[in-house]
């Protein structure tokens, strides 16, 4: 036990990576699928909010856009799902606790999608986000989580661009597109900064997974990282930020920013979000909705093992 210890130990020390089959502690198997299975999580709720506009697109060109997106988002499900399940958990079960309520997904999908604008700014700022906190799990210690994400973050970066671009668009339009864009931002910006969890000062996770090198950075600097990157394309839109507080901070070469409301996090958290209870209705419905195709690609599974056995 000590030497698999020690060679645990040794392995994260030199930065290189866990495999499935090698021996890890059992707490950083339960902390990766704890993050694994949330983030998978996150992204199958995530469908939901744009999956709300796909009706409604205003153009065939921006229906197959955002049609593309949320296939992607389902893929990028299925892969941290299947990296999950390299830590000995089932994702049919990890499913049945995303329903029950017993494991999270991000709190910025409990906001709901009021315009076609929304459509743009989750590209830009939650997809934004997205990668700001996702591009340094690439280096994630357990190898098939880091190599998830490569490819996650690869489709991610297109997900942004498409925001951006629909946003220019809107703001090169009519004065109600601009006014439509500007309303979103005042709604997004807030709920996109909580996407980085709590302050550092009140995350309980951040310092161990940072020693076990699944975290590389803590969630506020990431956050900074996320504002510094956005101020300028604010700028460079047109839109502007709802927070009096931002200014360039030359001292520390970092915008300076205003307190996000903690407590309202608390609550998204707490399930108490303006969405919480429609996501979680529509994705068991969704669920049970699919026990027919579970069960006929099981019995379909089944009938062709029966073939190559007999
Ligand atoms: N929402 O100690 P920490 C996407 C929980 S992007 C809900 O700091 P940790 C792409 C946390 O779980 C979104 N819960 O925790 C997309 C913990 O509770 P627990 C998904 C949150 O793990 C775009 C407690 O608070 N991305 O889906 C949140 O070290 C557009 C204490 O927090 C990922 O999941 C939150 N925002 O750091 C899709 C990225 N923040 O579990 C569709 C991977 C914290 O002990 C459309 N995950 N909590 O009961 C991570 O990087 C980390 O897990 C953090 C949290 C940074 C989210």
């Amino acid at each position: 036990m000590d030497d698999l210890q020690t060679r645990f130990d040794e392995t994260i020390a030199a930065d290189q990576r866990i495999e499935p089959r090698d021996w890890m502690p059992e707490a950083y198997r339960k902390t990766l699928v704890r993050q694994i299975a949330q983030h998978a999580h996150s992204e199958i709720i995530g469908m939901q909010p744009e999956g709300n506009w796909l009706l409604r697109a205003p153009s065939l060109r921006r229906k197959a856009i955002l049609l593309a997106k949320v296939q992607d988002e389902a893929g990028h499900g299925m892969y941290l799902y299947s990296a999950a399940e390299t830590l000995g958990v089932d994702r049919a079960d990890l499913t049945e606790m995303l329903i029950e309520g017993r494991q999270r997904y991000s709190s910025i999908f409990n906001y709901p999608t009021l315009s076609y604008a929304d459509i743009g700014v989750i590209g830009w700022l939650v997809d934004g986000a997205a990668i700001c906190n996702q591009v340094p799990l690439c280096r994630c210690s357990y190898g098939p989580y880091a190599r998830a994400m490569i490819r996650i973050c690869k489709e991610e970066s297109f997900h942004q661009r498409q925001g951006y671009e629909l946003l220019l668009a809107m703001m090169r339009g009519t004065d109600a597109q601009r006014a439509m864009v500007q309303e979103s931002v005042d709604r997004w910006w807030w709920p996109s900064l909580m996407m980085f969890g709590p302050p550092d000062g009140d995350s309980p996770n951040t310092q161990q997974s940072m020693a076990w090198n699944i975290k590389r950075h803590t969630n506020d600097e990431l956050r900074q990282r996320f504002v510094d990157m956005t101020v300028p394309q604010a700028e460079a839109l047109g839109v502007t930020l709802p927070d009096p507080e931002i200014r360039w901070n030359e001292e520390r070469q970092a915008h300076d920013y205003g307190e996000v409301d903690w407590t309202e996090f608390k609550a998204v958290l707490a399930g108490a979000g303006p969405c919480n209870a429609q996501r979680i209705a529509h994705r068991r419905r969704a669920h049970e909705n699919g026990a027919w195709v579970r069960e006929a690609a099981t019995a379909y599974a089944e009938k062709q093992s029966r073939k190559v056995a007999a």
